[in-house]
């Protein structure tokens, strides 16, 4: 697969990011790679984030759609929804798609390299803690042992072997997504990175680890809370469970 002719699907799930969505796409596009197309899945954040994402890659001739939902669904939902519409869109064709953050915390300048990696891979996470990886420099020790000790945590639940099992930066080749069960995925919010790399695993995709530094987001506020912390754990468990065959499917709509 000749990887830099190959389509580009990155699809950015967005709530309040009016601060953030303008620099994002600027931060993408300044990236120049052929055949790119951001797919921005916003849940009609009062803060106009996709008009101004309409109107800025309008007035710079960016290659953006929005997908508008009606309120605030979490963003595992609006991640099923954009990847079913990249699907939908190109159901023969091959191509790449990139899920990531809006807020900056996922650097546009590793893409490159991450794509290059699927000529011999399927998936491709960006990690943390893969040598050479790493969190914001101005997070205090409490924030890195919170955070790592959760990443350890989930990933003794879910079994995943990759390192960096909650992240939210990935590459997928397109047919990987074709593959997926989207009826299996039960969590609302970011959980869901945990249950695609969980199916990506146990269908025996080729999955790879590229080391990142996640920074802090400069702008706008964090959607992360308890009740999507304990959402993930919770669902996650079920999900392992029900791969061992020892539970019933279990699908909530919550
Ligand atoms: N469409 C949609 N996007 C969401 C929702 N919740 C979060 N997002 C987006 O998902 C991405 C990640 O959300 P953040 O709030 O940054 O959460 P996080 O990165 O896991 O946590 P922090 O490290 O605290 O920033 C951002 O682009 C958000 O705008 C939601 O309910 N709907
Ligand atoms: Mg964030």
């Amino acid at each position: 697969m000749q990887v830099n002719r190959v389509p580009v699907h990155i699809v950015v799930p967005t709530y309040n990011e009016a601060q953030n969505v303008s620099n994002l796409l600027d931060k993408i596009f300044e990236l120049g790679l052929d055949n790119m197309h951001v797919l921005i899945v916003d849940d009609n954040s009062p803060d106009n984030t996709a008009d101004i994402a309409k109107s800025y890659s309008e007035s710079k001739n960016f290659s953006v759609s929005i997908l508008k939902r009606d309120s605030k669904s979490g963003l595992g939902t609006a991640y099923v929804q954009g990847f079913q519409e990249v699907l939908r869109q190109f159901s023969r064709e091959e191509g790449f798609v990139v899920q990531m953050d809006a807020d900056l915390s996922h650097d546009p300048e590793y893409l490159p390299q991450m794509i290059e990696l699927l000529n011999q891979n399927d998936v491709i996470v960006g990690s943390r803690y893969y040598h050479g990886g790493g969190s914001d420099e101005e997070w205090g020790l409490y924030r890195k042992l919170l955070s790592e000790g959760g990443n350890k945590l989930i990933r003794f639940v879910s079994g995943l072997k990759v390192k960096d099992c909650t992240s939210g930066f990935k590459v997928f080749k397109l047919e990987v997504l074709r593959e997926i069960c989207w009826d299996k995925i039960r969590c609302v919010g970011f959980g869901f990175q945990v249950e695609i790399a969980m199916q990506c695993q146990r269908k025996g995709f080729q999955i790879k680890e590229y080391p990142i530094i996640f920074s802090d987001r400069k702008a706008g506020k964090s959607k992360m809370s308890t009740s999507i912390i304990f959402e993930a754990i919770f669902k996650i468990t079920l999900a392992r469970f029900s791969s061992f065959g020892l539970i019933p499917r279990f699908r909530s709509n919550s």
